[in-house]
């Protein structure tokens, strides 16, 4: 659909209530993939199932899997030998694999493959001698992940203010890679800093920013000129979540804002305005989506227009480690099976 030019409030149709609802939004390929890998996982070795960290960064899956079964740690330290362990979407160091192993735990890696192909190229620099500037930000999990990928090579830059900071062994040697869920603009722009101070700078062979998180920000810079509030349905701790409200503020939103669940929508942030931007970030279940239009429609914002910018057909097959049994997840792992399997085993052989 066309959207009418300038804000709401000064176009001809601009006290008219209406939403634009942003096409695509909300979950993607890989975190369908990591959600149904732990359902399945609970489906199939039953409760409990660990997961490392929460399997994605939001509130509600990760209350709606702990109602299944699910229990989530910070580290793999704290689940019991013999237990199975889910890793996040977000990717993990080869360390803790190796933890893993230690802890006599059997392993289902969830992380999205898009976030794997940046490890395999981190991987791959490294080996050819490169230094590697890692765009992203300090302490996010992916980040962490990456960076354990090839420990004292990687090294980060948390924006363009790292650019002149960051320090590598040999100037001709250096190549750039990101967090994949980063401004598409800022990452742009501080590659561009980093090649200006490094001129033999590699740039990675392909997009390291996803699919996803690219269609869900150029969906926003299409609303945001017309909405006098968008709002993003997401958690706080989640950064492509957060990336879409600053790429709202920046294309022309007169305020945006980010929610879990409609409830948190301030009713004062309906004052005085027309046009509501809606969209998700990549971990958001729909119904979260539906349950902000539902809230809004309830206050005379029942016109929905959706705003599309392309589709999205990508889809991951769930880990291949779901395919085998208890015993062989435990072997696979490189883990002591548990007495409990062992007896099992000897039981029926
Ligand atoms: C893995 C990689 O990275 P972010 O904080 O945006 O993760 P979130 O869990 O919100 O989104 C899914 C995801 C997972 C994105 N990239
Ligand atoms: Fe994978 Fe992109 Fe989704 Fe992250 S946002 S889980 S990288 S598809």
């Amino acid at each position: 659909m066309e959207i009418p030019e300038g804000r709401a409030g000064v176009s001809g149709e601009g006290s008219r209530r209406r939403v634009l609802l942003a096409v695509p939004r909300g979950s993607c390929a890989g975190v369908d993939r990591a959600v149904a890998a732990v359902e399945n996982a609970l489906e199939q070795y039953g409760a409990p199932v660990y997961v490392r960290k929460q399997i994605v960064h939001n509130k509600y899956v990760v209350r709606s899997l702990e109602r299944q079964g699910a229990v989530f740690v910070e580290e793999t330290a704290e689940i019991p030998e013999g237990s199975i362990v889910v890793f996040s979407a977000h990717g993990v160091a080869p360390s803790v694999h190796d933890e893993a192993r230690r802890g006599k735990l059997a392993t289902i890696d969830a992380t999205c493959p898009l976030v794997t192909k940046v490890h395999k190229e981190a991987v791959r620099f490294a080996e050819e001698g490169y230094d590697i500037l890692l765009i992203g930000h300090e302490g996010h999990e992916e980040v962490i992940g990456t960076m354990g990928q090839a420990p004292g090579r990687i090294h980060l830059v948390d924006g363009p203010e790292d650019v002149l900071k960051v320090q590598v062994r040999d100037a001709s040697k250096v190549a750039w890679l990101s967090q994949t869920t980063l401004s598409v603009d800022e990452t742009v722009a501080t590659a561009v800093r980093l090649g200006e101070r490094f001129p033999a700078l590699v740039s990675p062979p392909s997009d390291d920013i996803c699919y996803a998180t690219q269609n869900r920000q150029s969906v926003v810079k299409q609303i945001a000129p017309a909405s006098d509030l968008l709002i993003v349905v997401g958690s706080k701790n989640s950064s492509n979540s957060v990336r879409l409200v600053e790429v709202g503020l920046g294309h022309g939103a007169r305020a945006a804002h980010l929610v879990d669940f409609a409830d948190e929508i301030d009713e004062r942030w309906l004052e005085g305005i027309a046009t509501i931007g809606v969209t998700s970030g990549a971990s958001v279940p729909e119904v979260l989506v539906q349950d902000v239009l539902a809230w809004l429609a309830e206050r005379g914002w029942d016109d929905v227009q959706s705003v599309h910018s392309g589709t999205e057909t990508q889809q991951f097959s769930l880990p291949r480690e779901l395919q085998r049994t208890r015993a062989e997840l435990f072997q696979t792992s490189g883990s002591d099976l548990p007495t409990s399997l062992v007896d099992e085993q000897e039981a029926s052989g």
